[in-house]
């Protein structure tokens, strides 16, 4: 399986979908570090709202072979710059969380993952299980 790093801000849904992609029981838990030891890198979201962590993270990237940048379908802005994904020598592509929300709107938050150059975009819930499977799939 290709191994995956999440990027995106604080309570975006990182841990949350790689609990769901493990088909583990959601359990809330503040990320305090870079867990590049398995097979899905979850990082801190102060590490995507900052210049001087986002430099870390790019760094980081090299450790995976896939970049998924995480967008909330329930934000109404993105910390992601566009134009940004060529800056990761990785295949990058985007992941709509909290897909099940009733105010959600995934267009809006496809529409800007699509302009930072995410190759691929996927829509998820880690409640619902939304976009998993495709998710593994994808990783296969
Ligand atoms: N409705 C809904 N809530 C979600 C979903 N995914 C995560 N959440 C909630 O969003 C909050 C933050 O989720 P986390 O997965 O911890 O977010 P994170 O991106 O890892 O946050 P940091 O570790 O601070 O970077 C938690 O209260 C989750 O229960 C989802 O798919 N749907
Ligand atoms: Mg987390």
């Amino acid at each position: 399986m290709k191994k995956l790093i999440l990027m995106g801000k604080s309570e975006s849904g990182k841990t949350s979908l790689i609990e769901a992609l493990r088909g583990e029981e959601i359990v809330y838990k503040k990320t305090q570090y870079i867990d590049y030891s398995t097979d899905f890198m979850d990082t801190p979201g102060e590490y995507s709202e900052g210049n001087d962590l986002g430099g870390a993270l790019a760094v980081y990237s090299y450790e995976a072979d896939v970049v998924g940048l995480v967008l909330s379908a329930t934000d109404d802005f993105c910390v992601f710059p566009p134009a940004c994904a060529p800056v990761a020598n990785r295949p990058v592509i985007g992941v709509v969380t909290k897909c099940d929300e009733a105010h959600a709107r995934p267009d809006l938050a496809e529409m800007r993952l699509l302009l930072c150059g995410c190759e691929r975009i996927f829509f998820t819930s880690s409640k619902t299980r939304q976009g998993i499977d495709e998710l593994l799939e994808y990783l296969k």
